[in-house]
């Protein structure tokens, strides 16, 4: 075996655009999954040489450049990515400059990274500076969670308090709650500053009626998170139609957080 699939973290990688794609949120070549390799595993894994140089649509930020990150491929389908992972995913390292990726390996038949590139490099640089063990920015199309934006206000505050009222994990997972873009047009630079200056306050974006983007320490976090969200926009789901007689109020949500020793987004509890 080649030797950057023997690094655990590719592994898993793989591994989880697989169960998105069996969850039902990668229809087609929907999704996009970068992770920023740790420079052992950059030394341990990552062939030395470029194979190619690809030029990035905007000059990456400062704090991403030297940095090497596992993207997934334009076009790429999630359920061929852990299959075939040569051809649907690359390798590869932002030049000094900021202008450049050299690819290492992967994206086999000339192929390229995600039209999302623009939100990826800028989430990352944002999550970097807000956390600097950030490694994960994860975007998909989670059912649910898409369906409740077609019939929720897009309201930060209400949208975030109605996730964290449906179950007890939804504040201990999210307690900074969840951003919320309008409707934009997906793969631009507007939608990728957008989403960016969102996660500035939020690990978790919400692209309304299209899906979300997700951040974390590592691949099972930011899924992690993401599936919790997608979770309670289930139960929310369910709900709707239907009269609520149960959820867990303000004093429900303040003890949990207390329990936990969280600190939820300011001025949304009572
Ligand atoms: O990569 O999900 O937003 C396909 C998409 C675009
Ligand atoms: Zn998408």
């Amino acid at each position: 075996m080649e030797k950057i699939l023997e690094c655990p973290s590719i592994g898993q990688y793989l591994s989880i655009i697989d169960n998105m794609y069996r969850l039902g949120w990668d229809e087609r070549n929907g999704g996009n999954v970068s992770m920023l390799l740790s420079p052992e595993e950059v030394e341990t894994y990552v062939p030395k040489e470029t194979i190619r140089e690809i030029p990035l649509p905007i000059v990456a930020d400062e704090i991403v450049r030297g940095k090497t990150f596992a993207i997934t491929r334009t076009g790429g389908y999630f359920r061929n990515t852990k299959g075939d992972p040569r051809k649907n995913i690359g390798v590869i390292t932002i030049s000094d400059d900021g202008k450049i990726a050299h690819l290492h390996w992967g994206f086999e038949d000339n192929g390229s990274f995600t039209s999302e590139v623009y939100a990826h490099l800028m989430c990352h640089a944002t999550r970097l500076k807000v956390n600097p063990k950030n490694r994960v920015v994860m975007h998909t199309h989670p059912t649910n969670l898409l369906t409740l934006t077609h019939l929720v206000k897009l309201d930060e505050k209400e949208l975030t308090l109605a996730l964290w009222r449906t179950m007890t994990e939804s504040i201990v997972v999210f307690p900074e709650g969840v951003g919320v873009l309008p409707w934009m047009l997906c793969g631009t630079n507007e939608i990728g500053v957008a989403t960016a200056e969102k996660m500035k306050e939020y690990r978790v974006v919400v692209w309304s009626l299209h899906g979300v983007y997700g951040s974390g320490e590592t691949i099972d976090e930011a899924f992690g998170l993401i599936e919790t969200v997608e979770k309670a926009a289930q139960i929310m789901m369910g709900e709707l139609g239907h009269k609520i007689v149960n959820d867990i109020d303000d004093e429900g949500l303040k003890a949990i957080a207390d329990h936990f020793g969280l600190v939820p987004h300011p001025g949304y509890l009572k």
